[in-house]
Order: C-alpha cells, then structure tokens, then sequence
C-alpha cells in the first residue's frame, strides 16, 4: 500500500492509481472535464490541477501516478482561482442560451465557480450538424477536451472526430469533412455519452426531456448481453447509456442497444389479442383468444394427437419464459416437440462442444480477449453482429494481438488482421484441418497437455498427416504459406477463438466447431486465461432458450432427455413424452407433410427466416392452428397466422437473459407494458390452466419461475435474484457461495479427465456451382438491422440501412455490366429474389453476399435444402446462384 497524505488528511491506497482515482476514491471532489475512465488521460482541461509538495508547478491529477509519500493539496486558494480562470476562459465561447438541457457537467462547473456570467459565446449555425438520426453535433458548445476523440478512438476504434486547426481555431469535425451522416460514425453514441459540454446529445433527449428514472437492464439484440441504463420520463424511453463498470460491455454499447428502442412505440405495435376471420383480424377479448387457443389445441390434440403439435420458443424472450414454453410443450401438449432459433444458428456448437468438451457453451468469457497473445476469428463478423466485442477485438489488436481472421470476405476484422485466411465458403474443415496438420508436422502441440488430457492422438496424427497445407489450398483457395502462418501464431498461446455462423450454418457445422476444438487441444489453449473456443451467440437469449429446453433433445440445463427423465418428472409431478420430439425444420417438414397441425410460434418469423421461403410458407399454410405470440404482425403472421397475441417488450418485463459468456443478467421493467400487451409466460400460463393445468402453471412472478428452474437446473442453483442485483453470474454457480465460473474445463473437462481429438473428413456441400449456378451466395447479417428487422426497421436505423443488398465485386459486376444500386435478379435452384447490387471491394470473384433483413427482399426464397447433419441446422452460407437482369 502507498501512504499518501491528501489536503492533511493520512491515507492509504493499493498501488497503480491515479491521481485523480485516489481522489475519487476517498471522495475528494476535484473538478474535471477532460476525463473518462474509459480512455487515457489527456490531461487537457487543466481543472483537476493539485499541488505536490516538493514539486513547483501543479500537476494533472488525472494524468499523474499515486506515488508513496506524495503531499497532495487539492483546494488551495491559488487553485481554486485558477480552475475558475479557466472555466472563465472557457465559458466565453460557450452559449449561455442552453435551455434545452442545461445539466451538463461544464455547465455545472461553471455554475460551481460563479462563472456564470462569463457565458458570452453565441450559437453559430454553422458549427450545427443536424443530419444523423440520433446524434446532434452542435459544436458551438464545445470545449475542445477531445473526449468524443478519444473515446471513438480508443473505446469504439472508429476515428470518426478529427481535429483540425489549433489553439483558439480548433475544431472538432467527423472525417467526412462534411455531415456526420455522412462519416464513417457507426452511431455508438460513445462521444454523446462521454461529451461533457452538450456539443454532443442524444436526438431523443433533445426532444423528450432529460431522464426523471433510471433503470439497469440488460440489452435486447445481440448475444453479446451489454448492460444499459434505461433512462426514462413520464413512462417513456428518453435514452439509454452503458453501465460503466459491466465486465460485459465495460461503458461501451453499440447503434442498436444504444439507440434502437423506438419500436417500442412504433404506431403498428399490436395491443389486442387477435384472430383471423378469413383474410380479416378479428380483436378479441384476452379471455376468448386464451380460450380460443386452448380449444383449438385441445383439438388437434384429440384428431390427430401429441405428435402433431410443436411450439417455437423465443431467443428474444427471457429464460423464465422459455423455461415455460418448453414445461407448456412436454406437459400439457405432451410432446417435445419444441424448439427455437438455435436450430438455425448456433446449434452445430453447442452440439460439438458438448460433444467433444461436455458443455454445450462457450469455453470462456469476453475479459479473455484481452489476455490472449493471439485471437483467432473464424466465420464471425464481429463489428457489425457483436459491435461490443468487436470493439474489444479491435482495442487488442492495437495493444499488439495477434488477429487471425477466416472468412470469404474481407470485414473489418479482416482488414485489420495479421492474416487474413479468404477461404472459399464451405471449406472450414479442410483449413481447419490444415491448420491441425501443421502444428503436429512443426510440433507445435503442448505436449505435457496433451499427456495428461487429450485421448486419441495417434489415431489423430495418421489421419491428419495427409491434410498438408497445399492440399487444403487446393479446396479451400487460401494459400498454404497463409495456412502455415495462421496456425504457428495460433500455436504459440494463449489463443483464444471466437465463431460465428461462418463455420456453423454448413452442412457440416458441428465438425466444422469440432475441428476448431482440436486447434485448441492441440495447443493446451482452453481452459486458461486467454484461451478457449467461443461460439458468439446471435439473439440475446439464444443461449438461455436452449439452455432453458427449448430443444426437442434437452431439457432445461441442456441435460438429454433421458438422463433427466426422472428429476423433471418428480419436480413436475407429470410424465414425460417418451416419443422423441421434432427440431423445428422437422417440425415445418412435418407440416408440409400433413403430419404437424399446430404450431405455435413465439417471438419467431419463421416464414421470413427459414431457408426455401416458398416451401416454408406451403408448409404453414397447411396447418390448421399457427398462433405467433409477438410485439407486432411479423411476416408469419401477417401472411399465415390464425391467432395473434401480444406481448411485452423486454424493457417492459422482468426476468433474466443468458448472454454468450455464460453469464445470467437481470432483465428489468423500465415501463410499463402498452395496456393490451401480456408477458410471453402469463400468456402461457393462462392457456396451460384453460387446458385442464392449474397446478405448475400458476406462477405470480418472473422470479418464481426463476426459482423452479434452480431446482431442476444445478448448475443455475446458486444464481438468485437477490445475487443478480450485484451483476450477473456465469454458470456453473451450483450454490449460493459460489462465485460462478467464468472459464470451464479449468482442471477437468466437464466430460471426464480426457477428451478426444476429433477425426472428421471433407464432406464437400451438394449445392454446387455450375455454368447455370455459377456464383456462390452467402447470407448474413450488417450492423443496423436485426435478423427479421421487425424491431430495428421500426426505428430510425431504417434510414441508417434501408434495404437488403447484393455486394459483388467490382470485376464481376463490370463483367456483367451492372451498376452499383442496380436492381438484379439472383435465382437459385430453389428460388428467386430481385435485389439492388452494392459493389464491395472485399468480395472476391464469384462470391457474393446478401442480407435477410427485410420482407421486400425475402432472400430466404432463395436458401436451399441441405442441412448440418448432426443438428440439422440450415446451409444458409452456401447457395448457387445466377444473376439477370430484374424483370
Ligand atoms: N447487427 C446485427 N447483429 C446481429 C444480428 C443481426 O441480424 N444484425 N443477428 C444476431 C444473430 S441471430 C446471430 S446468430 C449473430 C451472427 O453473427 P455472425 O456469425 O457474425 O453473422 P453472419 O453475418 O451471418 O456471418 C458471419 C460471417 O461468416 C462469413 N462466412 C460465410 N461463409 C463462410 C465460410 O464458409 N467460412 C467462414 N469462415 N466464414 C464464412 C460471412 O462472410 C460473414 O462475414 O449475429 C447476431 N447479431
Ligand atoms: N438467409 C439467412 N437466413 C437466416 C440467417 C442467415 O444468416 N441467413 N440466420 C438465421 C439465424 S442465426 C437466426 S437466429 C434467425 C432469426 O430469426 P427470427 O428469430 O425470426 O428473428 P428475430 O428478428 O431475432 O426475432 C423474431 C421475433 O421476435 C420478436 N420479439 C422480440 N422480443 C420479443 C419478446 O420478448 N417476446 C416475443 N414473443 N417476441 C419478441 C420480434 O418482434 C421478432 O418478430 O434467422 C435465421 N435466418
Ligand atoms: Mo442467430
């Protein structure tokens, strides 16, 4: 500890401070504008000035160490005289008109030093930027203390504010030159939350008034599970701002959590339960639309039986509402038939890596990015679909991190890697392998890990001796030295991996995630700090509805059915289904089939995100009852529903989501429900007792049903609602005086002592180019919209990303003479779509790439068939395709 005395008063402190964090720490309170945890001092606004005895001149509390023995004086006379100088100083160029919102930290400063008067600065239209839908730039109102500077280059990695000129004549401008709509800004509203003089605010605020409520949630989007403060006013959303100490986004959110909450009072947000009268909506009454449904399934149940009934559960809905979804389907519709969008996302790596580590979960926790010497991204487009992690990626790529990145296209990821592995779509397990090859040829293996944890290598070291490098180029299109690179900065640890749908949505997704897992035991590089292998999970609570059973294989815990017969029946005093359920393309095969009658589908547009649209919607049409349980009339619904029922938005509820660390994170109400709207699990509730099940259905709270899941799920026991308070927790957290576990298979791997390598052969895809086919489609996803875009459409973002494209590279559109924004035809051998080109010089020739975001569009037509063979999740990453004219 460092002794330090502080105005007098004898203090200690570990060391490694500031300045400044000693001050705050013992509650000294000493001004400062130029300062933010979250990026390195810049020690510009000479507020936080303090006197050190035996050194002349003041320093910057903020930009000097705490030393031992330091004598800090914080308030004398000729301090506090000069801070009101320079506030002085400062104030003059600043505005004294700000009505709209005042309560700005300089303003506040000002007023703390009776500069107040000195307000003499004008607003100057000019220095007005008005043109981006969230973020106002009024620049007349800044103090040049470069925050939003700093922070967009440190926290978001973006460079978006320049500074030009110097002295009196600074001025902070976007690298555009022009507007920030039109900069590279990708709406973090990182420099709006660190701006301390309102020269940045938040549009929505400047219209709806400063916050009267704060409330700490969790973000509804991505798998990421970023932690938010919901400020709220008169029983609406003003603005949300990230929690700054989260260990999960760490004060840093991105365009969607930060901004896209609009749609919450979008003016087509349904509020009445509904049903269909021929190509009509009937609103009904919540009573007859629960009693309707009950009657209906009642029915189909009795005609055609158990089998012929599934329910969809939602990755966007909380875990307390999947863990009823799936109880609703095994005991009151007596089927597991039950499912949810993990079946079409992440489905290969919870199987392979419960296949081959035994837990069916990410390895370790985002504060390993950090740790690793070496960050492996395969098939994961992490700025855009986990912008958070993704800034975190490119904040360790900058401190010296290696980044090796595999995918077809060059993202940004790519663009700022060491080695960049563009392989051609569908190849992973050939690199992979490759990969595998070199580091047993150079020897590269940790061997004492190998000894005393990993099975099988012999049989593994023949089969992979054949994958050299050049015969994986030869499939793959990836140069071998690139290969060769990529696997020795991976085998010198810690290395950590991240993946996305790049390697899961194949048909062999599963042993594609099992080949990245050998990487990893090769190497010793998993349950260490800095290491691991991490499927980037998609929608907020994918993992958690998977996790809660909402998987016709599993049930809450992930546990197989069998091997947890008996508990769950005990605990719910009911018999399980004994015939094995349906995953959810099952489940619309069987529909098209006239073997499913029922479906209900909660939080999920299938018709708009299933491969081959055209089969899809053939399918559900067939069915005599779909109800979808929704905030708005999705694309399922308003086509092919029979019952709409409403619900609430997570802001509006509480419960928990399971992010893809692992971690449990409270959900919480910031207001209130629109009158009309229920919760997916009262919605459940109330059709399970109108089916003849009061008893294990008549749940009063979130937390209750939080609480049954604890007994049926001992990993989750030790997860209360009381501990959540504090922050999340990551399971496995068996008890109440567990800490959670932020890395598995530390000592053990969950599946025993030793685990195996994995053998797995190049099974090449059926869906083939050819002369009639001959471009490969990749489908995914871009930074603004969210999967179905039935919430982020509904927002501002539609004029930040207003339509599905077709990026092509520029050759290839020449070759065919198209336009960039020309409207095209692409068709496949399954469907067709007309979409506008976008000419993007990261493809590569004969690749292209195509979002799914919108109705207009529906690219989904176009998917095919083939699936992953161990989960059957769908190919989207691999489609043939030609181009013509549009009609
Ligand atoms: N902004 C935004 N964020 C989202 C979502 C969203 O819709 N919008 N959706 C959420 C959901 S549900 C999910 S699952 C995640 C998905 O997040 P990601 O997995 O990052 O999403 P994708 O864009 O589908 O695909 C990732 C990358 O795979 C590459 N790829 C295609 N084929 C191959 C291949 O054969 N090999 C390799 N190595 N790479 C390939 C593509 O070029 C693409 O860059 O994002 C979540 N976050
Ligand atoms: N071509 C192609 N297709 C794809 C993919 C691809 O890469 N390419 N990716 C696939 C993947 S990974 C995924 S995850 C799927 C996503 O497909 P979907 O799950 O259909 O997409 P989402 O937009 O995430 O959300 C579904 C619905 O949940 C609703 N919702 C939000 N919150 C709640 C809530 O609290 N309760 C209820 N009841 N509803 C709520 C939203 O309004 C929305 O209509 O798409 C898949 N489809
Ligand atoms: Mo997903």
């Amino acid at each position: 500890m460092l002794g330090v005395t502080i105005d007098g008063w004898r203090l200690e402190f570990p060391p490694g401070l500031t300045i400044l964090q000693a001050l705050r720490g013992s509650g000294v309170d000493v001004p400062h504008l130029c300062h933010d945890d979250r990026v390195s001092p810049a020690a510009v606004c000479r507020l936080c000035l303090v006197e050190l005895d035996g050194i002349p001149r003041p320093v910057p509390a903020c930009a000097t160490p705490l030393a031992d023995g330091m004598v800090i004086r914080t308030q004398t006379p000729a301090l506090e005289a000069g801070r009101r100088a320079t506030l002085a100083l400062l104030a003059r160029n600043h505005p004294a008109d700000v009505t709209l919102l005042p309560e700005t930290p300089f303003l506040r400063a000002v007023r703390a030093y009776g500069a107040d008067s000195e307000l003499r600065g004008s607003h100057d239209r000019s220095l007005l930027d008005d043109s981006h839908p969230y973020l106002q730039a009024d620049m007349s109102r800044c103090i040049t203390c470069f925050r939003c500077v700093r922070i967009c280059a440190e926290l978001q990695g973006q460079f978006v504010w320049m500074v030009l000129n110097r002295g009196k004549r600074t001025r902070i401008v976007p690298d555009s030159g022009t507007t920030l709509r039109e900069s590279s800004c990708v709406a973090c509203g990182a420099c709006v939350d660190t701006c301390p003089s309102g020269a940045l605010e938040d549009k929505t605020m400047r219209a709806l008034g400063v916050p009267t409520g704060w409330t700490r949630t969790t973000c509804a989007y991505c798998g990421v599970g970023c932690e938010m403060w919901v400020g709220t006013r008169e029983g609406r959303i003003v603005t949300v701002r990230p929690v700054l100490d989260s260990p999960v986004n760490e004060g840093h959110l991105c365009s969607k959590g930060r901004y896209a909450f609009g749609f919450l009072r979008a003016p087509d947000r349904v509020t009445t339960p509904m049903v269909r009268d021929g190509p009509r909506w009937r609103q009904v009454s919540w009573d007859d639309a629960i009693g309707f449904v009950a009657e209906r399934l009642r029915r189909v149940l009795e005609r055609h039986g158990s089998r012929s009934v599934g329910v969809l559960g939602s990755a966007r809905g909380t875990n307390e509402e999947n863990y009823v979804t799936q109880k609703f389907a095994r005991v009151v519709l007596g089927t597991h038939n039950v499912d949810c969008c993990a079946r079409v996302c992440h489905a290969p790596s919870a199987a392979a890596l419960k296949a081959t580590l035994g837990a069916g979960a990410a390895t370790s926790s985002y504060d390993d990015i950090a740790r690793a010497r070496t960050l492996l991204v395969w098939g994961a487009n992490v700025t855009e679909s986990h912008p958070v992690l993704g800034a975190r990626i490119k904040q360790a790529a900058r401190r010296g991190c290696a980044l090796v990145v595999a995918d077809p296209r060059r993202t940004e990821l790519a663009r700022c890697s060491d080695v960049h592995l563009a392989l051609r779509p569908g190849t992973n397990v050939p690199l992979l392998n490759a990969m595998a090859h070199v580091i047993v040829d150079e020897r590269l293996t940790n061997e004492p890990f190998l000894r005393a944890r990993v099975s099988g290598r012999e049989e593994f070291e023949a089969f992979i001796a054949s994958w050299t490098p050049e015969r994986a180029a030869a499939i793959c299109g990836v140069e071998p030295s690139l290969i060769r690179r990529a696997a020795r900065l991976f085998a010198r640890g810690p290395s950590m991996s991240v993946h996305g749908l790049g390697l899961t949505e194949h048909v062999q997704g599963t042993e594609g995630v099992m080949c990245l897992v050998n990487l990893a035991l090769l190497t010793g590089n998993v349950g260490k700090p800095g290491t691991g292998v991490n499927p980037l999970r998609g929608q907020n609570n994918v993992q958690g509805a998977a996790h809660m059973g909402c998987d016709p294989g599993s049930l809450t815990g992930f546990v197989p059915v069998e091997e947890g017969r008996a508990r769950f029946e005990s605990v719910w005093n009911a018999p399980l289904p004994s015939a094995p359920g349906l995953d959810l393309l099952r489940m619309v095969d069987a529909a098209r089939d006239g073997a499913l009658h029922a479906l209900w589908a909660i939080g999920y547009d299938v018709l708009l995100t299933n491969p081959e649209g055209s089969k899809t919607r053939e399918a559900l049409a067939a069915l005599d009852l779909l109800v979808v349980q929704d905030l708005f009339l999705n694309e399922t619904a308003r086509n092919l529903a029979t019952v709409f029922l409403p619900v609430a938005a997570s802001f509006e509820k509480d419960g928990t989501f399971m992010n893809a660390e692992r971690r449990v994170q409270r959900v919480r109400r910031a207001v209130e429900p629109p009158a009309g709207a229920r919760t997916d699990w009262e919605i459940l509730c109330a059709v399970a007792r109108a089916m003849g099940h009061p008893e294990g259905f008549g749940f009063q709270s979130a937390e209750e049903i939080w609480d049954e899941i604890r007994q049926v799920w001992g990993a989750g026991a030790g997860i209360s609602y009381a501990r959540l308070e504090k922050g999340g927790l990551q399971w496995p957290c068996p008890s109440e005086s567990h800490p959670g576990t932020p890395v598995l298979h530390a000592e053990r791997f969950a599946a025993g002592p030793r685990v195996a390598l994995s053998r797995i052969e190049f099974a090449a895809s059926p869906e083939v180019t050819t002369v009639d086919y001959p471009f490969l489609l990749m489908t995914g996803r871009v930074l603004h919209q969210f999967n179905a875009g039935t919430m982020t459409r509904r927002t501002r973002h539609a004029s930040l990303h207003p339509r599905d494209v077709l990026s092509i590279c520029p050759e290839d559109a020449l070759r065919l003479g198209v336009e960039d924004g020309e409207r095209v035809r692409i068709r496949s051998r399954h469907g067709e779509t007309v979409l506008p080109v976008h000419l993007d010089a990261g493809m590569r020739s004969g690749q292209l790439f195509a979002t799914f975001h919108t109705w207009e569009v529906f690219l989904n037509r176009v998917t095919g068939p083939h699936r992953d063979a161990h989960t059957g999740t769908p190919e989207y990453k691999l489609t043939a395709v030609n181009i013509g004219r549009a009609p």
